[in-house]
């Protein structure tokens, strides 16, 4: 297909019908906030999104409730977009504060270095949602068919290239943040407008076909996982200064299990810009989305699919004829790298100290106490916050004296330092899945932290156990957590706790896994994973990876850049000998 023929587009979705009929996203979403009903329509359902709000309810309880006659236990998760993760001691305060008093008295750091509650109930969501934006956060675009939160590298390291990055992705999300009004009117109770034509001048009636994520990376840096996003901006820095970015287009992770027509497919260089010219050519990769993406199949709507299909020659040709700017050829781009950004660092002005967080919730419960920790430590030294894409959290701008405290606090809370991580943990991540996630098919958060101490055990056993790893979890092919790039994955195939291993991506987030095996069983997991362990252990050259052993094992001359939704299994699902 070419940019030229998709005029004849097929009748589109519902959704479609929705945002296009609901007057820039107010639908009748402020009557039924007034309405006694326990919960939002299908069309408003849709539209909650784009405010940063997900209609869901108890997974735990649903069978039971159904089979009682009951409808289902409704509450609401609620995500704050944060641009680059960055807030102030005084923003995080809130966030805790609101945890208790209308959430479920946990807080989620999530992999796009944004907020969510859970168990927001309806009644609450107003005055949730009036305490974000009183504290100079907001929702609005969070979700929903827009530009999401704009990821950077959160380190507060004070050169130029960070500040560069970390200033862009504050413009860059305010650039495309949805104009409307709607969020105004529904949560802050300013004054009803009439919709026009003019209120989103750049995404009109229907918004994009589909969610648009954006990361900015650095050459020496990918702790952003830049080529999973629809965009990507790598900045290229000589020396002291940034000389220009990188543009990365049509990544994406999102599949369907056994749907060969469904990929996580990593991002290709389009080409180089000047740093001015940085939000515009984020501009016209939307712009290019908004006019030709899939408005007929939501499962093919992402840009990775407009990218695959067109090419990237054609896609290049329809952006330059679009760009008043120039596109330079791709810059060659050297290994990229990754760092976590734990533990105590200093810099010339001041010290910062990453904590770990595992899964990115942030909680109290029997022997230990997270989150009252990192309260009182944020009462008392009143940081900077950066939260990271790996679901951490960075305290900034301390002195040495404030570090000592910390550690002291954190340890007495129960919380692992990262200096005592093993790093299978320290590089895991897991997406929330049940009993929140609809979408969910096995559990993910709830089982990670038992899963990874089995790992952990057996790279101990093979005398591995401090060579980085990256293990991630999710409870469905969905790719939240960023599976498809880590070195290790359990992606959830079917209920009674299925998953499917992948095997082979790595650190640095430029390469894809491939499927090990299917449908394995939870409690077998490990057993599975051992003999190609071992392997690697035996076979490894110096102190080569669990990953890069595996490719050359392979013989992978160039690194995989897609892997589709029904991929033949290496081993069958039970443990096997991978050799
Ligand atoms: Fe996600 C849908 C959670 C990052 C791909 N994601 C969902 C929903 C909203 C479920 C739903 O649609 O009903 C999940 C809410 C669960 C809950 O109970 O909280 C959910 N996604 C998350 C978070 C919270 C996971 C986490 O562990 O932190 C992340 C929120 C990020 C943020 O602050 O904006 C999150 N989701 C991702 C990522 C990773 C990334 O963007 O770097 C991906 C893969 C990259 C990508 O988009 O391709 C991702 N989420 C999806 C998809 C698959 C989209 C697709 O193209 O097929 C869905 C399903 C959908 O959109 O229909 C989804
Ligand atoms: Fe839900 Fe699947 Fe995303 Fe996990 S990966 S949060 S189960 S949509």
């Amino acid at each position: 297909m070419s940019a030229s023929d998709d005029q004849n587009q097929p009748k589109q979705t519902k959704v479609e019908t929705a945002k296009r009929d609901s007057q820039h996203l107010r639908g009748s979403i402020d009557q039924t906030l007034q309405s006694g009903v326990s919960h939002f329509d299908h069309d408003d359902g849709q539209l909650l999104k784009f405010h940063g709000i997900y209609q869901q309810d108890d997974r735990d309880v649903r069978k039971d409730r159904r089979k009682e006659g009951e409808e289902p236990d409704y509450s609401f998760m609620v995500r704050i977009a944060i641009p680059g993760g960055a807030l102030t001691a005084e923003q995080y305060l809130v966030i805790d504060e609101l945890a208790d008093k209308y959430a479920n008295g946990t807080l989620r750091i999530t992999t796009r270095q944004g907020i969510q509650f859970h168990g927001v109930h309806k009644e609450n969501l107003r005055a949730h949602i009036a305490a974000i934006s009183n504290a100079l956060m907001t929702t609005l675009g969070a979700c929903g068919d827009v530009q999401r939160n704009v990821m950077t590298c959160p380190a507060p390291i004070e050169d130029e290239p960070h500040r560069a990055v970390q200033k862009l992705a504050t413009d860059l999300a305010a650039a495309l943040r949805p104009r409307t009004n709607a969020y105004h009117e529904i949560w802050l109770g300013e004054d009803k407008v009439v919709s026009t034509k003019e209120e989103e001048d750049f995404y009109g009636d229907q918004y994009l076909p589909r969610k648009f994520k954006t990361a900015i990376a650095l050459d020496s840096d990918n702790c952003v996982d830049v080529h999973a996003c629809d965009v990507g901006l790598i900045a290229i820095t000589e020396g002291d200064a940034v000389v220009g970015y990188q543009v990365i287009v049509g990544g994406g992770l999102g599949l369907t299990h056994e749907k060969a027509s469904t990929f996580a497919r990593l991002g290709d260089s389009l080409g180089f810009v000047q740093p001015e010219h940085a939000i515009d050519a984020v501009r016209t990769v939307a712009m290019i989305f908004r006019d030709h993406g899939n408005r007929s199949d939501r499962k093919h709507a992402r840009l990775k699919y407009l990218v695959e299909a067109w090419g990237l020659d054609e896609f290049r040709r329809v952006f330059v004829e679009l760009a008043n700017f120039e596109l330079a050829p791709p810059r060659e781009l050297g290994q990229l790298f990754f760092h976590d950004h734990l533990g105590h660092h200093q810099e010339p002005t001041a010290d910062y100290y990453g904590v770990f967080v595992e899964n990115g919730r942030v909680l109290d419960r029997e022997n230990f106490s997270l989150r009252t920790a990192l309260r009182e430590i944020v009462q008392d030294h009143r940081p900077l916050i950066r939260l990271t894409a790996q679901q951490n959290i960075i305290l900034t701008n301390l002195d040495s004296a404030a570090v000592d405290d910390i550690e002291a606090r954190l340890q007495a809370a129960g919380v692992t330092l990262p200096r005592d991580l093993l790093a299978a943990r320290r590089y895991s991540m897991a997406c929330p899945a049940l009993p929140t996630c609809g979408l969910a098919i096995t559990e993910s958060e709830r089982v990670m932290p038992d899963v990874i101490t089995e790992l952990e055990n057996e790279l101990q056993r093979l005398g591995v156990s401090d060579d980085p790893l990256t293990v991630r979890m999710t409870g469905c092919p969905n790719g939240c957590s960023r599976p498809y790039t880590a070195d290790i994955a359990f992606v959830g195939r079917k209920p009674g706790e299925k998953y499917n291993i992948y095997v082979g991506g790595g650190l640095a987030g430029d390469r894809v896994v491939d499927l090990y095996a299917a449908d394995v069983p939870m409690p077998q997991m490990i057993d599975s994973l051992r003999p190609l362990l071992q392997q690697w252990v035996d076979q490894r050259e110096a102190d080569e990876s669990f990953s890069n052993y595996y490719r050359r094992w392979r013989g992978d001359v160039e690194p995989r850049r897609i892997i589709t939704g029904a991929e033949t299994p290496l081993v069958n699902g039970e443990a096997s000998d991978a050799s």
